[in-house]
């Protein structure tokens, strides 16, 4: 099965059972879960590809400002089917497009949108060694079903 990085995100903590419940009944099984509070370098390093944008400086302070719910998702098609359930990364789009998705529902700006996911297999792998890295990992990436008990 393939697996993705979920985060629940400072602003919808208080949501966190909610939104595990979206993600059970979509079919996903959580492998890991992790609450932790990140540093602001820990934090830079996770969105380093955004350093250069100008939101960065409020998307790290927004992460460090509580803790967070880092979850290995695994599912067939995991990567996909869990942008699709995140939603897009603009609150306002997802309110119109998809008010079912938990950023329409749990998002408040387009910074505090509630919840991270990989938006690839590679991001994926880099982003749960980066929660995960004590956990052995079996490929993430292609066909090791039956080995894969993480
Ligand atoms: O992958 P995703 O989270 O949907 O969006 P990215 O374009 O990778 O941006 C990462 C993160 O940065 C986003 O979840 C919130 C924040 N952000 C922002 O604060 N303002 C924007 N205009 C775009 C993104
Ligand atoms: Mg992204």
């Amino acid at each position: 099965m393939e697996k993705t990085l979920a985060i629940i995100k400072p602003n919808a903590i208080a949501n966190a059972e909610e939104i595990e419940k979206m993600i059970i009944k979509d079919g996903f099984t959580i492998v890991q879960r992790r609450r932790v509070l990140l540093s602001k370098e820990q934090a830079m390093e996770f969105y380093a590809e955004h350093r250069d944008k100008p939101f960065f400086s409020d998307l790290i302070n927004f992460m460090t400002s509580g803790p967070v719910l880092a979850m290995v998702l695994s599912k067939d098609r995991a990567v996909r089917a869990w942008r699709r359930l995140l939603g897009p990364t603009s609150v306002a789009a997802a309110i119109k497009k998809h008010p079912d998705s938990i950023r329409a529902r749990f998002g408040s700006s387009d910074t505090e949108n509630a919840a991270h996911g990989s938006d690839s297999a590679e991001s994926a792998e880099r982003e749960i060694r980066f929660f995960f890295p004590d956990v052995t990992l079996y490929p993430i990436l292609s066909g090791m079903e039956a080995r894969d008990f993480v």
